[in-house]
């Protein structure tokens, strides 16, 4: 069993795009065992994606996602991380394959509707930046 972090980004929220996110991570039979809806300040973004911060991008990206809430998921399942990855598609919608959320939903490279941990290592940091291990059930 594996666990990854999965972030609804404001632009789905926005659109009121959850439910029919959550329907399809669900379909692929991962189980959720932690989530919460909250609005990342700046600081909080800009700790979330700190290792992009010489990115040109980044003060555009921590300002989007401090600009609205975010669905934040604790994800489980056997290869969970490679799994979800595979169902957001690229980080670039126009690179995604068919079918893929990122594919179906993203506004642009930027707002790209939802996040998922890249690694073992990250998804560990990235589950505990949001949830304790009181929050994950299952
Ligand atoms: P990932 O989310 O697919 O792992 P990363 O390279 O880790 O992609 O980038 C983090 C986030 O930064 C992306 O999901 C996207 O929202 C944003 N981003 C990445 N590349 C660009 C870019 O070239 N321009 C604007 N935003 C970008």
């Amino acid at each position: 069993m594996e666990r990854t972090l999965a972030i609804i980004k404001p632009d789905a929220v926005e659109r009121n795009l959850q439910g029919e996110i959550i329907r399809i991570i669900q379909q692929t039979g991962l189980r959720i065992v932690g989530m919460k809806m909250l609005r990342l300040s700046r600081s909080q973004a800009e700790g979330f994606y700190a290792v992009h911060r010489e990115r040109p991008f980044f003060a555009s990206l921590t300002e989007y996602m401090s600009s609205g809430p975010c669905v934040v998921m604790c994800l489980e399942g056997a290869d969970a991380i490679r799994r979800y990855r595979e169902l957001l598609g690229a980080t670039n919608r126009d690179h995604a394959a068919e079918g893929t959320i990122r594919r179906i939903f993203a506004l642009d490279v930027e707002r790209n509707s939802c996040h998922g941990s890249d690694g073992p290592d990250t998804a560990a940091v990235e589950i505990a930046y949001f949830f304790s291990t009181l929050e994950l059930v299952g």
